[in-house]
């Protein structure tokens, strides 16, 4: 049978987050009836030079509704599509840039535009009639990501409650994905039991992180070393700690302001505070630990500690393969995030990881802290072998349905299926690595 990967429609409807607000979710019809579908996560620590997503504004639902970029999948993205080869991502991805016409995509929305690029690659991959990770890895080596997953939510996603955004682990010792898994579970219920015992446990963040209920960012961390110690690991040996600092929330033109701990601090002392929290706990990796607009602040952390820690630029990169050029060429930091809505399109994003690699830099797929069921990431994150992952925590079912994913697809590969472990640059040259 010849099957044809023609687009005969393109439909969006309003569907919901994680945060109980309006997002999108796209689908696309091929005349040989595969469909695929994509929901828009959205970020809440946002780069300024991100995609921009299209939101109705006013008082109605928060001005959050998305009214107006689903009439422009109808009006102007449907018609444009329809026709075309929903297996050539890259002239699907291409038209929709220039059918908005912006660089931030702010006409028909990055909203509008991630969901229909993400719907049009799985009604290819159903199409073709393989799973979408290996649609996307087309015949190259795979691999199941290292999971970073938060313990403690923070910044953003938690009220401000403390300074810094996620503190998270990494299963070092882990040989499998789905050891990495057990390993986080035991961490999060040590930590559950660690908040209720001592009085704190007041639910959990928007990515499910326990809510950050600590008297300085420093008991955050102190109170991860002693969670990982009663799940009865070596904390730096067996599970390490990974920071997204998220430093643009709290701090711009040099000055940071911690409200936690009502202190200011420029460029040097927040750089020597995270020098300091990294010699003295097991941390592996920092993301974002001086702001977007501090790119020699950045560079002079990369310069301090990048040998040995993993430092990844998320509201600096944007998932933007350019300026991760750059700043691979000025020695800014050494890994990349990787969020499918921050490039706007699907052949961004992977533009944006094959820059990275190329310059030897870590690469981390993401999910934003709105999410739904979409399960994009985690077939990502194994068909363009990333390496690594972040979803957020170890609850809530947007975060879990990921996670659950890598479990099925690590299955289905068998004894084949290999575990990127500890593999990335730069931290195989960490003392403690295995
Ligand atoms: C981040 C993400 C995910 P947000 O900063 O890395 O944790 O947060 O989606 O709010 O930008
Ligand atoms: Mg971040």
């Amino acid at each position: 049978m010849i099957r044809s990967s023609e687009i005969v429609d393109v439909y969006g409807r309003r569907v919901w987050d994680s945060r109980g607000r309006p997002t999108i979710e796209a689908e696309v019809w091929l005349d040989d009836g595969s469909v695929g579908r994509g929901i828009a996560p959205a970020g809440a620590s946002r780069g300024r030079n991100e995609s921009v997503d299209k939101r109705d504004g006013g008082t109605r639902l928060g001005g959050h509704d998305v009214k107006e970029a689903l009439a422009g999948i109808a009006a102007e993205i449907m018609p444009a599509l329809t026709g075309m080869d929903a297996a050539e991502q890259a002239e699907i991805d291409e038209r929709l840039i220039n059918l908005d016409g912006m660089p931030n995509k702010s006409r028909l929305g990055g909203n509008a535009i991630v969901a229909v690029s993400i719907a049009t690659l799985h009604a290819a991959a159903a199409s073709a009639g393989v799973p979408l990770w290996q649609y996307l890895a087309d015949g190259a080596p795979v691999s199941l990501p290292m999971p970073e997953i938060q313990i403690f939510g923070g910044g953003a996603h938690a009220g401000r409650r403390i300074d810094i955004q996620d503190l998270m682990v990494m299963a070092i010792a882990a040989t499998s994905f789905e050891q990495a898994i057990e390993m986080t579970a035991e961490v999060y219920l040590a930590a559950g039991r660690i908040m209720a015992e001592t009085g704190r446990l007041q639910g959990v963040a928007d990515e499910g992180g326990y809510w950050p209920v600590f008297a300085s960012n420093e008991e955050a961390l102190e109170t991860l070393v002693k969670a990982i110690e009663a799940a009865g690991f070596v904390p730096g040996a067996e599970v390490a700690i990974s920071l997204d600092v998220a430093a643009s929330e709290f701090g711009a033109k040099g000055r940071y302001r911690l409200g936690l701990e009502s202190r200011e601090l420029d460029t040097d002392g927040l750089c020597d505070l995270l020098l300091g929290w990294c010699r003295r706990y097991p941390i592996v990796s920092v993301e974002d630990p001086l702001a977007e607009d501090d790119p020699e602040g950045l560079r002079r952390f990369t310069a301090a500690i990048g040998a040995t820690v993993q430092v990844i630029g998320d509201d600096f990169l944007v998932t933007d393969a350019a300026r991760i050029e750059q700043a691979a060429a000025g020695g800014h930091v050494n890994a990349a995030l990787i969020k499918v809505n921050q490039a706007g399109t699907v052949s961004e994003t992977g533009a944006a990881l094959r820059a990275a690699r190329a310059a030897g830099m870590g690469t981390i797929v993401s999910a934003r802290s709105g999410e739904t069921e979409d399960l994009t990431i985690a077939h990502l994150a194994v068909g363009w072998n990333a390496g690594q992952i972040k979803v957020g925590s170890f609850s809530r079912s947007e975060r879990m349905a990921k996670w659950n994913e890598l479990i099925r697809i690590e299955q289905g590969l068998g004894s084949s299926a290999a575990f990127a472990g500890c593999s990335w640059m730069p931290l195989r040259q960490h003392p403690a690595l295995p």
